[in-house]
C-alpha cells in the first residue's frame, strides 16, 4: 500500500539471505535466490522484507561482521543483483529494509586494519575502543566486561613493533571490534552509509544492537550479567529479554537516532528505522521510538513468554501500553535468526522461557505439539494491532534443527560459550522449497551449507501450497483477512466470558474476535460468531462451534 507511515501496521518478513534460496549453486543462499522467490513473498502477502546483512564480510558472525558497508559480499552477489531485487520487490508492492550494523565492524574493515598498523596513540585507533591493559605489563584486560558470546570482551593486540600492546573492546566475537561512537568521523561515516542505501531506494533500516553503541564514561567494571534472556516477567513491562550494564542503553545513544531521523526525513516515501534493542522494561525500550528517533523497535517479549494465557495477556497489555505513551506502533516477534524457532520452543513439555537455549539436559521438543501451538500463537499474533514480524520458514511451521552435529555448526556464539549452550545454527538451516528434490530445492545443485532434517519434506513449500489447512495457507489467509479488516491499525479490546480467563486469551480487534485456547477444555464460541479461520480443526456440537486445546480462531462478530 502507499498509505503514509506504512510501517505502523506492516507485516515484515525477515529474509536471512544465506538460508533463504540459493541461485549460484554453492549451497549458500544469495540475492538472486531471493529475487527468484519474490513471488512466494508476494503471494504470502507481506508488506515488506527485512534482509539480514549481505555486505562484504569474512562471515565470522554470518555477516554481522561487516568489512565494507557499501559493498555486497561475493557470496551473496553484486550491487546490480541488489538493485534488481529492490526494483522487483517494489514492482510487487513490497518494501525493502536492510540491516545496518553500527556497534562494531569486522576486524577486516579497513579502519580496523589501519588502527592495528598505526599503533597506540594514532588517530586511527581513536575510531575503536583501544585501551592500555591493567597489571604491571598491561597483561590484564582494561575492565572485567564479558562478551555476549562468552569470554572476555577484550582482546590484546600486538604492536607494530612486535611487542604485546593495547587491548580492544568487542562486545561480541573477537573479530567484531566495537566502534567509538564519541568520534565524529564514526558518526559522519554512518550517516553517509545511510545515504548510500537511501539513494539506492531502500525503505528502511534495521539497526543491529541499537542499544549498544554508547558506553558509560570510564568503562567501569560491571558485576551483573550481560546475558540476553532471563525469562523474568516479574515486574510489569519486564520483557525478560534485556541487556544491562554500562555498555548498554546509555542515554547518549539517543542523540545518534535523533540525527538519523533527520537524515531519513530528507528522503520522501516514509523511510523507517527499526531498533534491535534488547532493553527492558518496555518503558525503556519505548524511548527508542520517541517521535524524533526511530519508527519501530522489536518487541522481544513473546520470545521469553511460556505457553500460558495469563502471561500472554500481561505481555500484550504491557506492550500496547508502553507504545501508546510514545505514539509508536507496537511490534510483535515470535522468532528470528538468534532464537530457537517458536515451533520448537512451544513444544517443550517443561516450560522453557529462554529462547537462546534449548536442551538444558537432553530435553527435546515434541514436534507435533510445538507445531500445533506455534500455529495458534502465530494466529494470535497476526490478529494483534501493530506491526508483525515473520522469520523466514515460520510460515512453513519449521521447527528448530536440534540435532546438528557440533562440527557442522558455524555460529561463534556456540564455541565461545564452551558448549554449555547450543549456538544459533539450528534456526538458520536452509529453507525447504520442494519436497522431492535434493536439499529440498534450496539450490540448483542440491547443496545446502547446513543439512536439513529428512522430516522437512513435509514442511516444503510445494507440499503445503494449495493444501487447505497447511501452515503456509493459514498464514496466507491470515494476512489476507488482516488486510481486509485492517487489523494492523485496529485496537485491542479484551473480551470476558469466552472460555476461562486462566486458560484462554480472547480479544476483539475491529470486527474480529480472536480466541486462543491454551487450556484443557474446549472453548465455546459466542453465539452468532462466524469462523473466518482457525489454526486447527474445530468441533461443532448442537450448532455451537468450540475451539479445542492449543487452537486459535478468528471469528467475525455479528
Ligand atoms: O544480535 C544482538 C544480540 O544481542 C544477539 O547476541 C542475540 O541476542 C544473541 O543471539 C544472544 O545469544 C544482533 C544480531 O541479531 C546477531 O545475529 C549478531 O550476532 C549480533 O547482533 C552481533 O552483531
Amino acid at each position: 500500500d502507499t498509505a503514509g507511515e506504512w510501517w505502523r501496521h506492516a507485516v515484515i518478513y525477515q529474509v536471512y539471505p544465506r538460508s533463504f534460496a540459493d541461485a549460484s549453486g554453492d549451497g549458500i543462499g544469495d540475492l538472486p535466490g531471493v529475487t527468484s522467490r519474490l513471488d512466494h513473498l508476494a503471494r504470502l502477502g507481506v508488506d515488506a522484507i527485512w534482509l539480514s546483512p549481505f555486505y562484504r564480510s569474512p562471515q565470522a558472525d554470518a555477516g554481522y561482521d561487516v568489512a565494507d558497508y557499501r559493498a555486497i559480499d561475493p557470496l551473496f552477489g553484486t550491487l546490480a543483483d541488489f538493485n534488481e531485487l529492490l526494483e522487483r520487490a517494489h514492482q510487487r508492492g513490497m518494501r525493502i529494509i536492510v540491516d545496518l550494523v553500527p556497534n562494531h565492524t569486522s576486524d577486516e574493515h579497513e579502519w580496523f586494519q589501519a588502527a592495528l598498523a598505526a599503533g597506540p596513540g594514532s588517530p586511527e585507533r581513536e575510531r575503536y575502543m583501544f585501551r592500555e591493559g591493567k597489571g604491571e605489563h598491561g597483561e590484564l584486560p582494561p575492565n572485567n566486561w564479558e562478551s555476549i558470546f562468552g569470554g572476555p570482551a577484550w582482546t590484546r593486540t600486538t604492536d607494530p613493533s612486535g611487542e604485546p600492546g593495547q587491548w580492544y573492546l568487542h562486545m561480541f566475537d573477537t573479530r567484531q571490534p566495537d566502534l567509538n561512537w564519541e568520534h565524529p568521523e564514526v558518526r559522519a561515516e554512518f550517516e553517509d552509509v545511510l545515504r548510500f542505501w537511501l539513494d539506492r531506494g531502500v525503505d528502511g533500516f534495521r539497526i543491529d544492537v541499537a542499544h549498544g553503541m554508547v558506553k558509560a564514561p570510564g568503562l567501569p567494571d560491571w558485576h551483573g550479567s550481560v546475558s540476553m534472556i532471563d525469562g523474568s516477567h516479574d515486574e510489569a513491562g519486564s520483557t525478560g529479554a534485556g541487556n544491562s550494564g554500562p555498555m548498554f542503553d546509555q542515554d547518549g545513544v539517543h542523540d545518534i537516532y535523533r540525527a538519523w531521523n533527520k537524515v531519513l526525513a530528507e528522503y520522501d516515501g516514509d523511510r523507517a528505522l527499526v531498533a534491535e534493542a534488547w532493553v527492558e522494561p518496555l518503558s525503556r525500550l519505548a524511548r527508542y521510538v520517541r517521535p524524533d528517533e526511530m519508527h519501530q523497535a522489536f518487541n522481544f517479549s513473546f520470545l521469553s513468554t511460556t505457553w500460558d494465557a495469563a502471561a500472554l495477556r500481561t505481555v500484550v497489555t504491557a506492550s500496547l501500553a508502553a507504545n501508546d505513551n510514545v505514539g509508536a506502533p507496537t511490534t510483535w516477534v515470535m522468532s528470528n535468526h538468534d532464537t530457537v524457532r517458536h515451533a520448537s520452543r512451544l513444544g517443550l513439555l517443561e516450560p522453557n522461557s529462554r529462547p537462546n537455549g534449548i536442551g538444558h539436559g537432553d530435553e527435546q521438543p515434541d514436534e507435533e505439539l510445538g507445531l500445533r501451538r506455534a500455529r495458534a500463537a502465530s494466529l494470535m499474533m497476526l490478529g494483534l494491532p501493530g506491526s508483525a514480524y515473520i522469520y523466514q520458514g515460520e510460515e512453513l511451521g519449521l521447527p528448530e534443527h536440534t540435532a546438528l552435529d557440533d562440527d557442522l555448526r558455524q555460529d561463534p556464539a556456540w564455541w565461545r560459550t564452551g558448549h554449555t549452550e547450543r549456538g544459533r545454527d539450528g534456526c538458520r538451516v536452509p529453507l525447504p522449497w520442494k519436497a522431492g528434490e535434493p536439499g529440498f530445492g534450496f539450490s540448483p545443485t542440491g547443496a545446502t551449507w547446513l543439512p536439513q532434517p529428512d522430516s522437512w519434506s513435509a514442511y516444503a513449500l510445494d507440499a503445503q501450497k494449495g493444501v487447505p489447512g497447511s501452515t503456509y495457507e493459514m498464514y496466507r489467509e491470515a494476512l489476507r483477512v488482516r488486510r481486509e479488516f485492517h487489523l494492523g491499525s485496529g485496537s485491542l479490546a479484551w473480551v470476558d466470558g469466552v472460555g476461562d480467563e486462566q486458560a484462554a486469551v480472547v480479544f476483539a480487534n475491529r470486527d474480529v474476535l480472536v480466541v486462543t485456547n491454551l487450556g484443557d477444555e474446549p472453548v465455546v464460541l459466542p453465539e452468532g460468531a462466524t469462523v473466518l479461520l482457525a489454526s486447527g480443526d474445530l468441533v461443532t456440537e448442537d450448532g455451537r462451534v468450540s475451539v479445542p486445546t492449543d487452537v486459535a480462531v478468528w471469528a467475525r462478530l455479528s
